[in-house]
């Protein structure tokens, strides 16, 4: 057997928390050789409710998880912790601005980039769910400058199963057929999802579904998925999110599928004019427990005007959290 990997959910009496604790101790995540200590962190209150999850976890049997403990204390969830899987965050309450949501997750998102600096593994991988993803990871790594930068990222697979998905509904083809899907830039209603280089069974994407479809059905329905799911189920997505949780760091750790790509939201190195360090999604592949954001894509002006859009969304969220950076 493996040596055990420490795995830390926040939020884990919420939603996509409940989704998820149970297929990542499952080995769903890791896979069924990998032994797994889970910390479950989240806020006072919710400590009766993470403690029946505790209780759920363990009378699944799950031969693959070594130890689990639930914990209010960021710096006990987070010690030698070698992924953090951040969900945990304040949804929007009546009445509150964009802004104010900002802030009140900045505040979250400095304390746990704080605690990990201090306890978690120095090689920890982080993946920011909770909103506004992009923007609360990078407060986080903001607040942990002991930890490597490149390993924190956010949480853009949704959309791009998403993507695939309503490409392959479209051509009447399976999931599998359908090919380097990307999803640029914020987890938000900028977001542009892009077809220019996707591919239906080897064949460009664009010339089965057709451009117009692309622009005018494709682009907004892939970014106001989360609420069109909202509306139809009267509450978020969460077996969705918890799934795609699951794939970015099961491909960030054990690599990507071949001849294929995955979008995550990562720090940009400079790639494709995006200001060095802003956490933007790319197109990336992942090989020996690293990501490489894909490289040389041909931009046209259509695609460089909404990658561009999401871009100074980013901005514009970073300038109003920049005394917490
Ligand atoms: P819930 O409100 O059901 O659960 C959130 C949980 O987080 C609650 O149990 C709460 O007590 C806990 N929490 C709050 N502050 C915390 C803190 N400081 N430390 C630890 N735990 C804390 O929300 P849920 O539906 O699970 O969604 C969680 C987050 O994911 C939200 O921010 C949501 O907007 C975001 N999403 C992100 C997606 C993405 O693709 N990046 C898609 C799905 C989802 O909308």
């Amino acid at each position: 057997m493996k040596k055990p990997v420490t795995i830390t959910i926040t939020g884990a009496a919420g939603n996509i928390g409940y989704a998820l604790a149970f297929r990542v101790a499952s080995g769903q995540m890791l896979g069924a050789d990998q032994p797994i200590n889970l910390n479950l962190l989240e806020i006072s209150p919710a400590l009766g409710t993470v403690s029946g999850v505790v209780m759920e976890l363990h009378d699944c049997a799950f031969a693959t998880l070594n130890r689990i403990s639930a914990t209010d204390d960021a710096k006990i969830a987070f010690r030698d912790c070698d992924y953090a899987m951040l969900v945990g965050a304040r949804p929007r309450g009546p009445g509150m601005e964009r802004k104010d949501l900002l802030l009140e997750n900045a505040k979250i998102f400095s304390a746990q980039g704080k605690a990990m600096n201090e306890v978690a593994s120095r090689d920890v991988r982080v993946l920011v769910v909770g909103n506004p993803a992009n923007t609360n990871s990078l407060i986080a790594q903001r607040n942990a400058p002991a930890l490597n930068p490149k390993n924190f990222t956010a949480m853009t697979r949704l959309d791009h199963n998403r993507g695939r998905a309503q490409v392959a509904l479209k051509a009447g083809v399976a999931v599998a057929d359908v090919r380097h899907i990307i999803i640029w830039g914020n987890h938000s209603g900028t977001q542009y999802p892009d077809l220019h280089h996707a591919t239906i069974s080897g064949k460009p994407a664009l010339g089965v579904v057709g451009d117009q479809w692309f622009r005018e059905n494709y682009i907004p329905t892939v970014q106001q998925r989360g609420a069109a799911v909202i509306k139809a189920r009267g509450t978020s997505s969460a077996a969705s999110a918890a799934a795609a949780a699951i794939d970015h760091i099961h491909d960030w750790a054990l690599g990507s599928a071949s001849g294929d790509w995955v979008s995550m939201a990562v720090p940009s190195d400079g790639s494709y004019g995006i200001a060095a360090g802003v956490i933007y999604s790319f197109p990336v592949t992942c090989q020996n427990g690293q990501y490489s954001i894909v490289q040389g894509l041909p931009i046209d002006d259509f695609s460089r005007s909404r990658m561009q859009a999401t871009y100074d969304e980013l901005c514009e969220e970073r300038d109003g959290v920049k005394d917490l950076l």
